[in-house]
């Protein structure tokens, strides 16, 4: 990661993110300014070398960005519409997780207050800030990005995507979304491997290996949706129709219930009821939008 320019930062919002950003830049040397609606969860930080804020005035009442990671929407309004009025001419990065359209408020929102604003999409783990691995996916203001982009990447990978602050946020549950479907495959495949005596654990390591190797094929099959040719396809929906009968009656075999797969099953089956049964898996891609 760059050199930072020791840029002074205000982090509101002392959640387990918000902690591990502060201690990140407190590590790197930056001045680093503190606020939690709840107190007390600044005593580390502020043993650190962090200055605390008792109230948001007062937090952001110093150079540099304004950074929340927060709750939610909600929070984040509710944290900053009583400083409105503070916020002309500074700069906030929202690292707290909101919707495309609730980032986009956001940054109407800020600009009627003359303040630049810059939506970041966190994608890792509290323990990844400052490690390799860990990225944040940014998009609003490039100016905002552009002058601290040095300070970011203390704390994670950075990259821009545009100046639609709705980008970022798109992205960031775009990628959510196939990470709980992987997750919710694993618990499924989970409970089915217990009915025979199989640790989860045992289990998760041979899912591991076998679910790696077919996030191989993501790529190809993004250029396959983005040709929107469906009709030469390795496996055709009927065949992956007639997987999903066999994994539902596996299922039921093992006790298990279809919560989890029902919906690729009822996917599946209205493709083919609809003439869609010769054609690629990855025509689903159209039913989807
Ligand atoms: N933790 C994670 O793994 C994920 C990784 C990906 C990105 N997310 C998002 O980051 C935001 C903050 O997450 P967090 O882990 O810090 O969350 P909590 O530990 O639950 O802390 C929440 C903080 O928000 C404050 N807060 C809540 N409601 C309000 C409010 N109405 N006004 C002001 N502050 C509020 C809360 O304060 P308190 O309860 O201690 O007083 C915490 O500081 C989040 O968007 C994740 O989706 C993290």
């Amino acid at each position: 990661m760059a050199e930072t320019t020791k840029t002074p930062v205000t982090i509101l919002g002392l959640g387990a993110m918000g902690q591990a950003l502060a201690a990140t830049f407190l590590k790197a040397g930056l001045p680093t300014r503190v606020w939690n609606r709840t107190p007390g969860k600044d005593a580390d930080l502020l043993a650190a070398g962090a200055v605390g804020g008792a109230t948001v005035a007062e937090a952001i009442d110093a150079d540099g960005p304004i950074i929340a990671v927060l709750l939610d929407h909600a929070s984040v309004h509710a944290t900053l519409d009583p400083v409105a009025d503070r916020l002309a001419g500074r700069q906030l990065i929202n690292l707290t997780s909101t919707a495309p359209g609730e980032a986009r408020e956001l940054a109407t929102w800020a600009a009627s207050h003359d303040c630049d604003y810059l939506d970041g999409g966190i994608m890792a783990v509290p323990p990844m800030i400052g490690q390799p691995g860990a990225s944040i996916l940014y998009s609003g203001s490039q100016a905002v990005f552009d002058a601290h982009r040095e300070t970011l990447e203390l704390l994670a990978a950075a990259e821009y995507f545009g100046d639609d602050a709705g980008f970022a946020s798109t992205y960031d549950f775009a990628l959510l979304a196939t990470m709980y479907a992987m997750f919710g495959g694993f618990m499924h495949g989970a409970a089915m491997m217990r009915s025979v005596g199989v640790s989860a654990a045992d289990f998760g390591r041979r899912a591991t290996a076998w679910v790696t190797a077919m996030a191989e094929s993501l790529p190809d099959q993004g250029q396959v949706i983005d040709s929107a040719t469906y009709t030469d396809p390795v496996q055709s929906i009927a065949f992956h129709k007639a997987a999903l009968d066999a994994i539902t009656r596996a299922s039921r075999d093992a006790n298990v219930t279809l919560d989890f797969v029902a919906p690729m099953k009822t996917l599946l089956d209205r493709q083919v009821a609809d003439g869609h049964g010769a054609l690629g898996f990855e025509r689903i891609f159209e039913e989807l939008r």
